[in-house]
């Protein structure tokens, strides 16, 4: 008897409220919008570098749902300046991390313009297709926000917040999302297919297609003489390693130090970043190339984007790239007669220090 009264006050209370409040209130119920952040054939060696779709339409007070497949982040920079990936050890300039303003999550849920918000980088080993991480923002005000992928120099994306009803709703944005993975999928294995069975001594790590580009070194095997020499070059958005590990155990591309509190500081392990093994390879000890990139790693110096190796006896070697793992592996097949190629060039050569990544 006493509830039934309340609950009907409270039910005529809500009539009144909402009738003074409607004009003011937006039309609609708050909505969630999902992004794709990234993205993946089914083995995981062709990754996406887009958001998709790269604009999306909301009203003030909807959320947008990005689902990050693969190595990547969304930071809304709030004119703050692009933060480089890879930056000096504050505590140890000689060693360098990977930024934990781009690894690890900074601010809340709710984005109005105001100050930077990053979702971090979702940090899941193991091997195959990457699976999706939700990162939610609410925006509560009209506007342009512009937002990148901090790893990516070309992924960037935009949410237009409007007053008036969006063009697509979640479902249209949704169902757009497989066609735009296998546009940009498909134009990485039509450039791979072109490329693989050509003789060359030239082999791309990577290859780089429309908004996507693969972790594969292609061709992926050759066949060379002993004395040859091969050229693997980069042209992609990732950085890649090529590494001969001779039969030694695989490389590890961070070395997490654990912190007093806080996320572990990721320190990039030199083993993998630095020239070692010098220009020559025969069969045995580590072979690698450092840090290889299409862009540059220190001021004024050019790109670290090529490395040449000469095989002087013959045999089936294999080597991979640290940063991505044995899914970005290949072989080089060596024929011919050991010490019929004139004799190997010094060992001990170095690369130049400007290869060296700074971050800057
Ligand atoms: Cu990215």
């Amino acid at each position: 008897m006493h509830s039934s009264w309340l609950n009907r006050l409270f039910f005529s209370l809500t009539l009144v409220a909402s009738s003074v409040l409607a004009p003011l209130v937006p039309a609609h119920a708050a909505t969630t919008y999902t992004v794709q952040a990234g993205g993946s054939d089914e083995t995981g060696g062709i990754e996406v570098t887009a958001f998709m779709p790269d604009v999306v339409q909301i009203q003030p007070g909807d959320t947008v749902t990005w689902n990050i497949v693969g190595f990547h982040n969304v930071q809304f920079l709030a004119g703050q300046p692009r933060p480089a990936l890879v930056i000096p050890d504050p505590d140890n300039p000689s060693q360098l991390i990977l930024n934990p303003e781009i690894a690890f999550p900074v601010g809340g849920n709710v984005f109005d313009g105001s100050s930077m918000v990053n979702s971090g980088i979702p940090m899941e080993e193991g091997s195959g297709p990457p699976q999706p991480v939700p990162y939610s923002l609410t925006f509560p005000k009209a506007g342009t926000y512009a937002y990148i992928c901090a790893v990516h120099p070309e992924m960037a994306g935009v949410v237009l917040v409007r007053d008036e009803q969006p063009p697509m709703t979640p479902d249209q944005v949704a169902s757009a999302i497989p066609g735009l993975q296998k546009d940009y999928v498909g134009s990485v294995q039509a450039k791979e297919a072109a490329m693989s069975n050509i003789p060359t001594t030239t082999i791309m790590a990577g290859v780089k297609g429309t908004k996507a580009e693969s972790l594969h070194f292609t061709p992926n095997r050759v066949t060379i003489n002993v004395g040859d020499t091969l050229t693997w070059t980069v042209d992609t958005q990732d950085p890649h390693t090529v590494t001969f590990l001779s039969g030694g155990p695989p490389v590890e591309f961070f070395l997490p130090e654990p912190q007093a509190s806080g996320p572990p500081k990721l320190v990039l392990n030199p083993m993998a970043i630095r020239p070692a093994g010098g220009s020559t390879y025969n069969g045995t000890g580590y072979t690698n190339s450092g840090f290889l990139s299409a862009y540059p790693t220190a001021p004024g110096a050019p790109p670290p984007n090529t490395y040449s190796l000469t095989f002087t006896r013959p045999g089936t070697y294999s080597y991979y790239c640290i940063i991505h793992g044995p899914i970005m592996s290949g072989t080089v097949v060596v024929t011919g007669t050991a010490g019929a190629a004139a004799a190997p060039a010094a060992p001990s050569a170095q690369m130049p220090a400007a290869q060296m990544p700074t971050g800057k």
